[in-house]
């Protein structure tokens, strides 16, 4: 069958949920080539039980939904639909996602371990306004007119790049969707989306959301299949004009490797992280422990800007280490569905034993653990917060992003040391900057190598305001208007008034 259906009943939240699966190709669900010989186990990370088995895509597949997106591109979408009609197809889909956010969000729990409260007042609502934001960018993308001169006119177009891929992770399976898909179709590209093998479900209930508000078929298609099949078919396929990816650094790099080899499709990239969090010792002490928290434990540390290298003026370190633990041992760490959890499990077997890993290898360099260290109970995939003091620059859980709620704490004198001690890394995607002086914020702003500083607050996105990485974090901004710029090309059209030929 090509549909499940899952019952939820939880505080917010009571009700019957059809979830389908199977490959979502020109706004029709139906079985991938595999025809079923082949499924992808879909598991409950709480408690490490299977939800269902779903159809598993493969790269024959990804020819047909390619097909369909090309065929849509040329026919309904692209230059075919005015910017005024894609947005408000963007502006129903907002809207359907706002009239199913306790469905999305149950669903997002169920498969992600994420906190439900959290799911529904970040992922989902984010996703929503992801949707909202680009449907009014829809219809005011326009080129310029340049005047050369008298006799020559040039006027530019901001035309689609075409048909698109688009890869996206485990963390924010919901969000990375919107992020994704949102800015594609406001700029008239179409898509084929492949979900993570872990957590497609969310991206399957939007298929129901797209077919409802009405978007012509073909426009978005959605092949679940795992990376060396369907995401290689993607990066490799000439008839893909653009890869959107967020995940590893190692996968980034196969993409970049696989688009230069086969058409040149231009790539964007949103990867790893090993973001510092600096607290100057003038900082408003109790709100940069709660942030400094906040950066870490967030999504159970599987956050790709989470603030997992902390810096403390020395002056304040002892004081902010103990306060910080006291916050950590608070963290309610448990069943997504209690309303009361902040931290749910991590996503899988494989995420826990990396990360536990991690944690192994901080204990046999010498590393404090100050507390945490441990599993969470006996079942799922459940880590307990943990933090790591006095640890120093050539430990690997200082070098390597761990994606857990594992964080390093070192503490610093001067200003120059701990911009220097920031940089110290491949990565550039965050980092946090707490002090009172605003001239120092700034300073330290400007130099810290990363896509985004946040002073005096921590993992606060919004849709407006690009996000993206420096260095080995990545390439391109996602949100705000620069997203805009990864979905399009610029035709320069030059006219002659009158000159005569030279
Ligand atoms: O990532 P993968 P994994 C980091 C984080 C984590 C580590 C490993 O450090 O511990 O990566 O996680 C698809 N061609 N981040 O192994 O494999 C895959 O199917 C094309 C940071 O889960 O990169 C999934 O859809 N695609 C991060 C997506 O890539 C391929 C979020 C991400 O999975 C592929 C996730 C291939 N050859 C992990 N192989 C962030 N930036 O937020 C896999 N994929």
């Amino acid at each position: 069958s090509l549909s499940f259906t899952h019952e939820f009943s939880h505080s917010g939240f009571k009700g019957k949920v059809e979830i389908p699966t199977g490959l979502f190709i020109n706004n029709e669900w139906a079985s991938p080539k595999s025809d079923g010989a082949r499924t992808i186990d879909i598991v409950n990370p709480a408690t490490g039980q299977l939800i269902t088995s779903i159809p598993e895509g493969l790269p024959a597949d990804v020819e047909l939904a390619l097909d369909a997106a090309h065929n849509a591109f040329n026919n309904t979408w692209g230059p075919n639909c005015s910017g005024s009609e894609r947005g408000k197809y963007l502006i129903k889909i907002a809207e359907l996602i706002e009239r199913d956010i306790d469905k999305l969000a149950s669903i997002e729990s169920l498969d992600s371990g994420k906190a439900f409260m959290r799911a529904k007042m970040g992922d989902v609502t984010t996703a929503a306004s992801v949707f909202r934001y680009y449907g009014g960018w829809a219809d005011k993308i326009h080129g310029k007119v340049i005047e050369q001169s008298i006799d020559k006119l040039a006027y530019t177009r901001h035309e689609p790049i075409g048909v698109c891929g688009q890869i996206i992770p485990w963390n924010f399976p919901l969000v990375m969707f919107s992020f994704k898909v949102a800015p594609a179709l406001a700029t008239g590209c179409t898509v084929v989306i492949k979900p993570s093998e872990l957590t497609p479900l969310s991206a399957m209930y939007m298929t129901k959301l797209l077919k409802e508000a009405g978007l012509p078929a073909g426009v978005v298609n959605v092949v679940v299949g795992y990376g060396p099949t369907v995401g290689n078919a993607l990066t490799t396929n000439p008839r893909v004009d653009k890869v959107a990816f967020t995940g590893s650094t190692a996968v980034g790099r196969m993409i970049m490797e696989a688009a230069s080899k086969s058409n040149l499709k231009s790539v964007t990239l949103e990867l790893g992280g090993k973001s510092a969090n600096i607290v100057f010792d003038d900082a408003n002490f109790n709100e940069a422990v709660k942030y400094a928290a906040h950066a870490i434990f967030f999504n159970h540390g599987q956050n790709c800007c989470a603030g997992s290298r902390l810096f403390v003026q020395r002056g304040i370190y002892d004081e902010f280490a103990r306060k910080l633990t006291e916050v950590a041992r608070r963290v309610k760490v448990g069943d997504p569905f209690d309303p009361s959890t902040y931290q749910g499990p991590q996503i899988s077997q494989t995420q826990y034993d990396r990360i536990m890993n991690y944690i192994e290898s901080g204990k046999q360099a010498g590393a404090k653990v100050l507390t945490g260290g441990e599993r969470h109970g006996k079942t799922g995939y459940f880590i307990e917060p943990t933090i790591f003091g006095d640890v120093t620059s050539d430990m690997k859980i200082v070098r390597d992003e761990i994606f857990g709620p594992v964080v390093v704490m070192t503490s610093f004198d001067t200003e120059e040391e701990v911009i220097a001690a920031a940089n110290d890394t491949k990565y550039g995607l965050a980092s946090g900057v707490f002090t009172s002086d605003l001239a120092r914020a700034h300073r330290v702003a400007a130099r810290i190598k990363a896509g985004t500083v946040w002073v005096n607050c921590y993992n606060d996105f919004h849709v407006q305001i690009p996000f993206g990485g420096f260095k080995e974090s990545g390439i391109g901004r996602e949100l705000g208007e620069y997203a805009l710029e990864n979905y399009m090309q610029v035709k320069a059209v030059q006219i002659n008034l009158g000159k005569s030929c030279p």
